[in-house]
Order: structure tokens, then sequence, then C-alpha cells
């Protein structure tokens, strides 16, 4: 049985990806943060109905001795490096616990297994964030980055360490520059589960109104179901190699809102407002992938579209409410 280790494994693509291993027969550990409330760090693992199926083990990315004695303990045949401190906003307000984790913990998990499972494939969760500023309207593995934020700073040296350890070290050590990918088990301050959990709200009367920042910002949105299947493709490879992972489309944070909303059958106009406070002190202002490396030599393709994205994330979320809150039926628009 072959033995996967996932760091970030109660985040969306730890999730997803844990469920994808569990189902080809691996054996798989997720590296968990102590917390004072754990029943809430395994909610998507609960979510997904496998949280008996995973095998947690304590641990930090901060904490080189405690990564060694996992790699040790565990020898896992592939290392999945998803840890993070994942969104962009919060990368200025903590900008060097971004370079810590986001950063350095890279190279803590790629010294980890470089002394204690030498074998291991490595993966690394880089990100489309790291090109930043447009060099060029389309990115592909060759555009040349700009990053824009503490957090695509931080991606980039993880980026060219996992790079560096693969050419040093001969370590089988791939990094996929995955662009946005969402899902219902999206936290809800990214922009997409933001909307569809306001959509839902204010479809129940929950809510009046959707406080936005800059919704002239274009993305290349996925399913992050779609996207784990390129990591674990990745490591399958004689080869390791860097990809760009994305569906080749591009939309504006305006048009998204528009089919969240059209989803419920509510105009976005009558209850977004624009908040000069969400706005980013540098912005992206947009994202579009190339996919056909990881299309020619993968074999991998985004199967689905932002409008099936869209809508399966606002039902799920007017699901979980229905369930969890107290509905007024008189209130519901
Ligand atoms: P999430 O924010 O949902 O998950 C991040 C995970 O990292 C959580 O499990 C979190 O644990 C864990 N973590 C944070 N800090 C530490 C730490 N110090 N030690 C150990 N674990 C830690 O991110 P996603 O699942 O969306 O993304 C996965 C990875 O892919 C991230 O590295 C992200 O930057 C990158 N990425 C994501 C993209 C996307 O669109 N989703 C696109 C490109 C790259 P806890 O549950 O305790 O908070
Ligand atoms: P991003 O995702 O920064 O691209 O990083 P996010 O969903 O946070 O923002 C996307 C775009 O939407 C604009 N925006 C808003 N964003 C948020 N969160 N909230 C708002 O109210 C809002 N209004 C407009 C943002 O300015 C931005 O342009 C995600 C993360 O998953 C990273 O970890 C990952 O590396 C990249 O995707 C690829």
């Amino acid at each position: 049985m072959r033995k996967a280790l996932i760091t970030g494994i109660t985040g969306q693509d730890g999730a997803y990806l844990a469920q994808l291993l569990l189902g080809k027969g691996y054996e798989v550990h997720g590296v968990v943060r102590r917390s004072s409330h754990a029943e809430v760090s395994s909610h998507r693992l609960r979510w997904l109905g496998i949280e008996n199926d995973v095998k947690l083990i304590d641990g930090n990315l901060n904490d080189l001795s405690c990564l060694m004695r996992i790699m040790q303990t565990i020898k896992p045949d592939e290392v999945y490096n998803l840890g993070a401190q994942s969104f962009v906003h919060s990368s200025w307000q903590q900008p060097l616990l971004t370079a810590q984790v986001t950063a350095v913990g890279v190279t803590n998990v790629l010294e980890a297994v470089r002394i204690e499972a030498p074998t291991a494939r490595f993966y690394q969760a880089s990100s489309s964030e790291m090109f930043g500023l447009i060099q060029e309207t389309i990115q592909s593995e060759t555009t040349p980055f700009y990053p824009r934020s503490p957090y695509a700073v931080a991606k980039l040296y993880g980026h060219w360490i996992t790079v560096n350890y693969r050419e040093s070290f001969g370590m089988h050590a791939s990094s996929g520059i995955l662009f946005n990918h969402e899902s219902p088990l999206r936290g809800k301050e990214f922009v997409t589960r933001k909307v569809t959990d306001a959509a839902a709200r204010i479809k129940l009367g929950l809510q009046d109104e959707l406080p936005m920042g800059n919704i002239d910002a274009k993305r290349d949105w996925g399913h992050a179901k779609d996207y784990v299947k390129a990591m674990w493709m990745m490591l399958q490879q004689d080869k390791p190699d860097d990809y760009v992972v994305a569906t080749g489309r591009t939309t504006t944070v305006r048009d998204m809102i528009r089919i969240a909303f059209d989803h419920i059958g509510l105009n976005p106009a009558d209850f977004v407002r624009i908040d000069a406070s969400l706005f980013r002190p540098a912005e992206v202002e947009v994202l579009q992938g190339n996919p056909e490396k990881a299309k020619a030599k993968l074999g991998w393709e985004a199967k689905i579209t932002l409008e099936e994205m869209i809508a399966e994330m606002v039902d799920a979320d007017l699901a979980r409410l229905r369930r969890s809150e107290d509905i007024d039926p008189s209130k519901m628009r």
C-alpha cells in the first residue's frame, strides 16, 4: 500500500486530495496544527465523510524537528506540501508569519524529506499569484514572475527552493502553478465562497447586502476536485517538472457574482455595495492560464465549468444554512 503525507490536509485542497488518494488505495497521513478545537479544523474531512479514514498527526510547518520525526515515522512515498497561510489579503497584515509558513516552511518540509525520506516524491503548491503584475496576457510555465503581495513573494520562494532541491539533490520534486480553484469547501474569506454564501443568505432573508472590493479583477477559476487530480498526476511522472494548472478562461469578479445571483433569481445590483476597505494595497488585476503543458504531458484537463461550480456552491450554502439557521419564511426572497 502506497503512503502519502499531506500538509494542509484540513484545508480545501488537502481534504479533496485525501479523498482522491483514499479512492486510489493509498494510506493517507495528514499533518494538523494543534488547536484548542480540533473538531473545527477537521470539518472538511467530516463533510467528505473521510475523517476516520485518514491518519492525522500533530505538526507544524515551522517546526523542522517535528517534520523530521514525521518523515522518519511514516516514510511516505509521496509528500504533498499544501500547508500555507494562503489568504492574500491577510499577508499584508501578517507578512512575517506568511514568510515563515508559506516560504521557509517549504524548506523545512524539503529538508525533512531529503534527510528522512529521500526516495519520496514531493509536490509543492505554487500559485498563479506569482505572476502578479502581468508580463504576458496568458500565463504559462515560461512567463516571468512579478509577485504583488507578501503571500506571492513567499510562494515564489517556495517555488524556487523546490526547483533548487530538484536540481541540487536530484529529488523528485514538482511544483504545480495552480490558478484559483474553488468548491463548497472553500474558506468564506475567499471571494467565490463569500459571494455564494452571501447569495444564499440574501435569498433566505438572513443578509441584506454584499460588501465587495475590486469587482473588476479577473480570475481563471476552476474546481478544486479537478485540480487535486493534476497534483497526483505530476507525482506519477518519471521525471519531476513544473506545470501550470488552469482552465484557460478568465472572468471578472463582477460576472462571477452575476452567475451566483442568476442561479437564485436575484439581481446583484440590489445588494452589492463597494467597500473601499476591501481593496488590496497592490492588486493582481487579471490572471488567465495556459494549461497546454499539463494537457500534453499529464493528460489533465479541467472538466467542471465556472457556472456548474458556482451553482454547486450556492446550493451547498443554501442547504447548510437551512440546516443550521432559524429561517423565517416570510423574509425569504
Ligand atoms: P487553505 O487555506 O484552505 O488550507 C491551508 C492549510 O494549511 C490548512 O490545512 C491549514 O491548517 C494549513 N496550515 C496553515 N499554517 C500551517 C502551519 N504553520 N503548519 C501546518 N499547517 C498549516 O488552502 P487551499 O486548500 O485553498 O490551498 C492549498 C495550497 O495551495 C496552499 O498552499 C495555497 O497557498 C495553494 N494554492 C491554492 C490555490 C487555490 O485557489 N485554492 C491556488 C494556488 C495555490 P488549519 O486548518 O489549521 O488552518
Ligand atoms: P486570490 O483569491 O487573492 O486570487 O488568491 P480571492 O478569492 O481572495 O480574491 C480574488 C479576487 O477577488 C477580488 N475581490 C475580493 N476578494 C475577497 N477575498 N473578498 C472580497 O470582498 C473581494 N472583492 C474583490 C480580490 O481583490 C482578488 O482580485 C487565491 C488564494 O487561494 C491563494 O492562496 C491562491 O494562491 C490564489 O488564489 C491563486
